[in-house]
């Protein structure tokens, strides 16, 4: 099995007090850790995980193993991990692969690493572990897999597989592979959606996203955003946040690109311009896709924009915007701060692209921050739990975390920040379930 390794075994004190700051936001968590200590119910399990390695995934991992798991973290885009945490988690005996600023070949070496621990649970975000575990097991062979198997050596993934009790997995992104390979029959193991549950995508894809993106711009660029014209593509839970605190940080217009009339139409409804991509790329400052579609900001759109438009990512994959054809085009490039690029296009005019494409919260900020998280992270550690727990009645398929376990993560969060809310009457209870009583 791999050891561990990050870049700077030095930064653990440092990594240690970003992980307790982060502790003191995530109640829910550290109450489940609490039972999981004393109930053990992930004793003597494999686990290993692709998450963007920041201080609230430390809260997860130490979660994990107070249920006594042996976790092993890889993870979960090449710019994420937060590299005094990832130190910080090595020095507490939790198996971490993992530094910011990986290249490709590094990032699947830490995915193979990931499956040198053999796991029996998977925790993935996107879907990159998960997914090449399969390729491995279906005999598919790429660059990825080529590295992975450079940590792995000669493993039999087909029989691992089989070993494997199920998996969970974050993001939208993933949950949209995982649904299509269920539709094709290529999934080897069940599924957990974290991302479906409510106690997620509401909080974290809306509030997380909707703050962190703007987080990671602001850090980035130091703009000000009160008169900027903001382009938001993808009206999904986080274009919504992001369109949201477009507002509330002061833009002057927040205008949305959508291919969805539903969506289109909310977003029409909540007092958004909506207008073709083609439209609002000759009036934006700023431009942020979130779609977790392809080329949503082609060459073609670039170069209409306006002489030094800003471009970020939020959305799992850095294909939203068509950074290799910037890259071909471009006749001079500049990296002007960390974090952002100044392209200069055969026109004369420029444009700035933020992370490289990646998600720009994680890359030029810190992810989301803790708060919402808890809700994310009580999902994965009730998850994990969940698989152990119903292993054998569990079908290579997507499920969601049953709906009790999803109420009970908010119940558990608004007793934590002190709200009460009412209960029903034996009376009302029986009226909402009643279908004869009318006018
Ligand atoms: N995300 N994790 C963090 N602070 O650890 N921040 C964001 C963190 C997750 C989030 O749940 C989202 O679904 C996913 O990153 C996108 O890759």
């Amino acid at each position: 099995m791999v050891e561990s390794r990050v870049r700077d075994p030095g930064l653990a004190d440092r990594g240690r007090m970003q992980i307790e700051w982060a502790e003191r936001n995530m109640p829910v968590l550290l109450l489940i850790r609490e039972r999981f200590q004393r109930e053990k119910p992930l004793a003597g399990l494999r686990l290993s995980a692709s998450l963007h390695i920041t201080k609230e995934t430390a809260v997860l991992a130490r979660t994990l193993v107070a249920g006594g798991a042996d976790v092993f973290l890889s993870p979960s885009n090449p710019l994420s991990t937060q590299d005094d945490v990832a130190a910080a988690l090595a020095a507490e005996g939790i198996k971490v692969y993992a530094w910011k600023g990986m290249n490709e070949r590094e990032y699947y070496n830490a995915i193979g690493a990931a499956m040198s621990h053999s796991p029996q649970v998977t925790l993935d975000d996107g879907g990159d572990l998960t997914i090449t575990l399969h390729k491995l097991a279906m005999d598919i062979n790429d660059d990825s897999i080529r590295y992975a198997r450079e940590m792995t050596g000669n493993i039999d993934f087909k029989s691992m597989v089989k070993n494997i009790y199920g998996g969970t997995e974050e993001t939208t992104t993933g949950v949209l592979r995982f649904k299509a390979m269920e539709r094709e029959k290529t999934l080897l193991y069940p599924i957990i959606a974290v991302n479906d549950s409510y106690t997620k995508h509401l909080f974290d894809n809306r509030y997380g996203t909707g703050q962190s993106t703007w987080d990671g711009v602001l850090r980035a660029t130091n703009i000000l955003i009160a008169g900027k014209v903001v382009v938001v593509s993808g009206y999904g839970w986080v274009g919504r946040g992001i369109a949201a605190r477009a507002r509330g940080l002061g833009a002057r217009r927040v205008i949305v690109t959508e291919v969805d009339p539903v969506r289109a139409l909310e977003a029409v409804f909540d007092g958004f311009e909506v207008m073709p991509i083609s439209r609002a790329a000759e009036e934006g400052d700023v431009f942020i896709t979130a779609t977790g579609d392809m080329r949503v900001i082609s060459y073609e759109t670039i170069l209409k924009m306006k002489d030094g438009a800003i471009l970020a990512n939020a959305g799992h994959f850095n294909v939203e915007i068509d950074v290799d054809a910037i890259e071909r085009n471009a006749v001079r490039r500049r990296e002007i701060r960390p974090f952002m690029v100044e392209y200069k296009l055969p026109s004369g005019k420029v444009v700035f692209l933020l992370g490289e494409g990646r998600l720009v919260n994680l890359v030029a900020a810190e992810g989301h921050p803790s708060e919402v998280m808890d809700l994310s992270f009580a999902n994965q550690a009730l998850a994990s739990e969940y698989i152990v727990r119903n292993r054998s009645r569990m079908l290579p398929a997507v499920y969601k975390l049953p709906e009790d376990l999803d109420t009970e993560i908010a119940r558990l969060k608004l007793k934590a920040m002190g709200i009460g809310i009412d209960e029903l009457t034996e009376e009302q209870r029986k009226y909402v379930s009643a279908w004869a009583l009318g006018t």
